[in-house]
């Protein structure tokens, strides 16, 4: 085989990733208490399609990170009576915040108070004074890295589907949006039928084929807005915003028969496999969790009726 250029390989990776990040619509919570520089880094990040909040009050921190979920934190050194040091350990003690990148922005140029920054949670210093070009770029670069290890860990690595914590959050996120805006939505849940024995005959190594070909069937067949999830195993979660229990029924069902049509080949041999799905409409419950327990109980009721189909 011929050598690999490696100058040529590593330009086309670069060119690749510059790109994409230019493509990322980040965002930036800037904890700034001069208010006249706060608002200059906000222009300056929302001309550039960045989208960008400051907080001036220590105090309002927190929320403003909770409500508005950066990518990165820009943070002043010293905001009023504080110091961005301690801060930055105030976020890194919520375990949410412990992979969110804070970068000082200061004109601390001793490096052993840098050292000691560092030392207390925050990731790197972007000393001032910086200018608009290299804060917007710098900004996009780091909101692309961010974005990329947090889908990292977020997505399970055999689907590439949202993991367990990640999906059980959406039911509750999806019933709040039901309520401020007043459309339905459904939340199913789908088990593999007599899944220990594909592995058992099969191998697991085809049992994983089998998961993941119904995680792109449900990628591809589900909308772009639909949220889907490994909850477990051999168990997905799946939200429908604005889904109808009798349409999101069809569409469950629909899935299942394709997918109990496929034939996996292992060898010589071929198999079949099906799936049971229990549905759920989110607005009957007054919180995610009771309604995740109707969908699993609808699905209870589905194996013990007979598995492959759907039980609301
Ligand atoms: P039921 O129809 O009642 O759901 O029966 P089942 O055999 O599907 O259910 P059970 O819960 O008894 O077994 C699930 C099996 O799924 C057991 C476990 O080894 C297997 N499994 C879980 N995660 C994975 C995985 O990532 N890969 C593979 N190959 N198997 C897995
Ligand atoms: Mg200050
Ligand atoms: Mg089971
Ligand atoms: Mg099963
Ligand atoms: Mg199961």
């Amino acid at each position: 085989p011929d050598p690999v250029d490696i100058p040529e390989l590593a330009e086309r990776i670069e060119s690749l990733a510059i790109e994409r990040s230019a493509n990322v619509q980040g965002r930036v919570l800037i904890v700034e208490d001069d208010a006249e520089l706060a608002e200059h880094y906000c222009l300056v990040l929302q001309a550039a399609g960045i989208e960008a909040q400051a907080v001036s009050e220590p105090l309002h921190l927190m929320a403003s990170l909770a409500d508005f979920e950066p990518d990165i934190v820009l943070m002043d050194v010293q905001i009023g009576d504080y110091s961005g040091v301690t801060l930055a350990r105030l976020i890194r003690f919520e375990p949410r915040w412990l992979s969110l990148p804070i970068i000082y922005l200061s004109s601390e140029d001793d490096p052993e108070n840098q050292l000691e920054a560092l030392s207390k949670g925050a990731d790197e210093f972007l000393m001032k004074p910086v200018s608009d070009s290299y804060l917007v770029r710098s900004v996009r670069i780091r909101c692309f890295r961010a974005r990329q290890l947090s889908e990292l860990m977020n997505r399970d690595s055999l689907t590439g589907l949202l993991k367990h914590s990640l999906i059980k959050e959406e039911v509750e996120k999806e019933l709040a949006r039901c309520r401020r805006s007043g459309y339905r939505s459904c939340v199913v849940m789908l088990d593999l039928d007599h899944f220990k024995t594909v592995n058992d005959t099969w191998g697991h190594s085809q049992g994983d084929i089998v998961i993941r070909t119904l995680a792109n069937l449900l990628r591809n067949r589900l909308r772009e807005t639909d949220m889907i999830g490994r909850y477990g195993g051999e168990e997905f979660l799946v939200v429908l915003p604005q889904c109808e229990v009798s349409s999101a029924t069809e569409l469950i069902r629909g899935i299942g028969e394709s997918f109990s049509e496929l034939s996996f080949v292992a060898g010589e041999s071929s198999y079949q496999v099906t799936l049971s799905a229990g549905i759920a409409a989110i607005n009957d419950f007054t919180n995610g969790e009771d309604a995740l327990n109707a969908a699993d109980q609808a699905l209870y009721e589905r194996k013990r009726s007979g598995r492959n189909g759907v039980t609301v």
